[in-house]
């Protein structure tokens, strides 16, 4: 590839943001180089920081915010807002967009190996920061990530269906693979951290309790559980196989809103999951409807074939009576 040459290159992606995905594509070739160079390379996990919450910053998580931020300058980006970095940074002043981005989603997998990723969101900009970012999800023109495994894959939707484009080795450059991606309606998978249990609310319990009691219980048939600690590989896996992924709210301190953050990574799985025709929600409620109120806040989010979140949500309207363990049939009733 001559340095001319696009690293991706499609009509389906709209020639406004081409500039922005093609940057966010270039960095992401020097992130998968670095990351498979593993632990030959320079050290990646260890704890270089502390983001905005506190949370520990992984060397590569700064490497990459520093690639994509430096990458993004030279677009139409008005506003980066990333999850390393404390408050939103004005990248270009007359840039049309605002880009929110969560440079390497799935730090703690990074020394083990196991697929990560990185997950962004575009927006038309507004004058200011926040009101650019803390809109509701909708207001999204693109969402997507970029997932860090056997094969670095671009999947990214701009609201008319979710394509997915693979970084094929022998030409480094992304090609198209999947023009409409459409998640499984039918699956036995769910995905949770189930070492949370005594920490959920009850309709949470009880759907999680159904799907363990198998074929048995009120669902008659047996679940599968996976849980990576990638939302990433997560997202990946049920838009390729089905499924549903739940974080949810929990009862421990910091958790009352569960513990991923809406700008940069519920709003834009949210906007790739809804477009290949699955759903998204806060247990109960559409992520796309919502807004966050800080540009780290959290959201809960459960998401995946449409029929599994709908049921969750179901369990959120039960009767108190009816949210217990070993609740014969549920009344499930909605929509
Ligand atoms: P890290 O980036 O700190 O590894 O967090 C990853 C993540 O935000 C998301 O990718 C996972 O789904 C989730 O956290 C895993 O959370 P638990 O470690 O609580 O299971």
């Amino acid at each position: 590839m001559t340095s001319k040459t696009k690293v991706i290159q499609s009509d389906l992606i709209p020639a406004n943001l081409a500039p922005i995905i093609e940057a966010l594509c270039l960095v992401s070739k020097d992130v998968a180089k670095i990351i498979a160079k593993g632990s030959l390379g320079q050290s990646l996990a260890h704890q270089v920081g502390e983001n905005s919450d506190g949370d520990g910053q992984k060397a590569l998580d700064v490497i990459a915010d520093d690639m994509f931020a430096a990458a993004l300058k030279e677009t139409s980006v008005r506003w980066y807002a990333s999850e390393e970095q404390e408050d939103a940074i004005l990248l270009n002043e007359a840039g049309k967009y605002a880009l929110a981005i969560d440079p390497l989603d799935g730090s703690s997998n990074i020394d083990v190996n196991v697929s990560i990723g990185t997950i962004f969101s575009i927006y038309e900009t507004k004058e200011g920061a926040e009101e650019s970012f803390l809109r509701p999800a909708k207001e999204q023109l693109a969402g997507g990530y970029i997932v860090y495994g056997p094969a670095t894959a671009l999947v990214v939707t701009f609201g008319n269906g979710t394509m997915q484009f693979v970084l094929d080795p022998d030409t480094g450059a992304y090609a198209l693979a999947e023009k409409a991606m459409e998640i499984p309606q039918t699956s036995k998978e769910f995905a949770i951290n189930a070492s949370n249990y005594r920490h959920w609310t009850k309709p949470v319990r009880a759907y999680i309790d159904d799907c363990l009691a198998g074929v048995e219980g009120p669902r008659e048939k047996n679940f599968n559980m996976r849980w990576v600690g990638s939302l990433v590989a997560e997202t990946h896996r049920i838009l390729t196989r089905g499924g549903i992924f739940l974080y949810p709210r929990d009862g421990r301190k910091g958790y009352e809103n569960g513990r991923l953050r809406m700008v940069y990574e519920c709003a834009p799985i949210a906007f790739v999951i809804e477009q290949a025709k699955g759903r998204a929600t806060d247990g109960s409620d559409p992520i796309m409807n919502q807004a966050a109120e800080t540009l780290h806040g959290r959201a809960p989010l459960v998401f995946g074939s449409a029929e599994k979140v709908d049921r969750v949500a179901a369990y959120h309207d039960l009767p108190e009576e009816e949210v217990s363990a070993l609740f014969g049939q549920r009344g499930l009733f909605r929509g």
